[in-house]
């Protein structure tokens, strides 16, 4: 989608649990590159929503949900270290993913790190790695749930990459893929230094 304005952000926005970013490109967070060091662009508290926001380059670690979240109709023009960081420790945490698409994720764009369960809908993805990937080496070994629906791939390698190990879940409805893409990369997650 178009912008309406941009801004250029000199440090990571802690927002409250409501923005509403008026459809302004926000970029100037990190290099634009793959170290894990970077800082997120928004930081969206416990029950917190972020909507209508265009992330452009260089966009760090994109956004970081401490809690559940919404993320409404964002677009990632060009996808940073990674696009968006799940958080919660709780095992009922809801995070959502709404509308938007993101572009140019060289590894992962959404990544799961803490609990919970995950909603991908009505959300593009571009030239990208994995759309989703529950992580497979955090201290803690959660158990992490997808859910998408009303997913379009172009130049996509995987859709979810989960480790079955943990007992992690993926479910699937309305996909289109463009191109080839695995729907379901299956991995045996292992704890930091217990490799
Ligand atoms: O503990 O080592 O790549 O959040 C964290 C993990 C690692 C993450 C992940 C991320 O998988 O740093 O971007
Ligand atoms: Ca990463
Ligand atoms: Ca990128
Ligand atoms: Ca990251």
């Amino acid at each position: 989608p178009s912008d309406t304005g941009s801004v250029r952000l000199t440090e990571t926005q802690r927002l409250g649990s409501f923005f509403d970013g008026g459809m302004k490109r926000y970029y100037g967070i990190g290099d634009g590159g793959q170290s894990e060091s970077q800082d997120p662009m928004f930081v969206v508290p416990n029950g917190g929503t972020i909507q209508n926001v265009i992330i452009d380059a260089p966009a760090g670690d994109g956004i970081h949900c401490e809690g559940s979240c919404t993320i409404r109709n964002v677009w990632w023009n060009d996808v940073g270290e990674d696009a968006a960081t799940f958080k919660s420790s709780s095992s009922s945490a809801t995070y959502l993913v709404d509308g938007g698409g993101a572009k140019s994720g060289s590894d992962k764009v959404f990544q799961h790190n803490g609990a919970g369960t995950l909603t991908i809908k009505n959300f593009q993805v571009h030239n990208s790695g994995k759309l989703y990937r529950a992580c497979g080496n955090c201290s803690t070994s959660y158990q992490r749930h997808v859910v998408m629906d009303g997913i379009t791939a172009r130049s996509t390698k995987v859709l979810a990459g989960i480790n079955s190990n943990w007992g992690d879940t993926a479910r699937f409805s309305r996909i289109t893929v463009y191109g080839s893409a695995t729907i379901c990369e299956r991995y045996k997650g292992v704890p930091k230094g217990q490799e």
